[in-house]
């Protein structure tokens, strides 16, 4: 019961990083099992729709351009309660902030008023799930 799908990037930075398989260590560790993988740079057009909630916000322009700098591994993971489980592993959205023990936490440290170069993007319900999953696995 409850089982539910998430999608999941692993940003720029922790791509350019070479912290595609440490983070697709803990998902799989964790017991969420990967639907859907793929390597791919992302259009501004996949960025919109995926930050949509941000736009007209000070960091939209400066995410936008981070997110479409360079190769990002996108994921499609599953599991129960997957969505706030990969949340709560990712940890909070500034690295100083976030958890030893989590993604962010352990991993990340770049941060700034203009973005958050925090590694991994996780859906935060199951309606943004079901909508970015359609944005970046449109056949799924
Ligand atoms: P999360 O990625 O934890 O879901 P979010 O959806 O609020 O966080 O924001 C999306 C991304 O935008 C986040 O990962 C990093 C960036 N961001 C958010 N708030 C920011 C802020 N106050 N300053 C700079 N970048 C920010
Ligand atoms: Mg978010």
């Amino acid at each position: 019961t409850d089982t539910e799908r998430s999608l999941v990037i692993v940003k720029p930075d922790g791509y350019a990083r070479g912290l595609t398989g440490e983070v697709l260590r803990r998902i799989e560790a964790k017991g969420y099992t990967l639907v859907a993988l793929a390597v791919t740079t992302p259009t501004r057009e996949q960025l919109a729709a995926h930050y949509a909630e941000h736009e007209g916000k000070p960091f939209y322009e400066p995410l936008v351009e981070f997110m479409s700098s360079g190769a990002v591994t996108t994921a499609v993971i599953e599991g129960q309660e997957c969505i706030k489980g990969f949340r709560s592993l990712a940890g909070a959205t500034n690295p100083t902030d976030a958890a030893p023990g989590s993604i962010r936490g352990d991993l990340g440290r770049d941060w700034g008023e203009k973005v958050q170069k925090n590694i991994v993007h996780g859906s935060d319900s199951p309606e943004s799930a079901a909508r970015e999953i359609g944005i970046w696995f449109p056949g799924l």
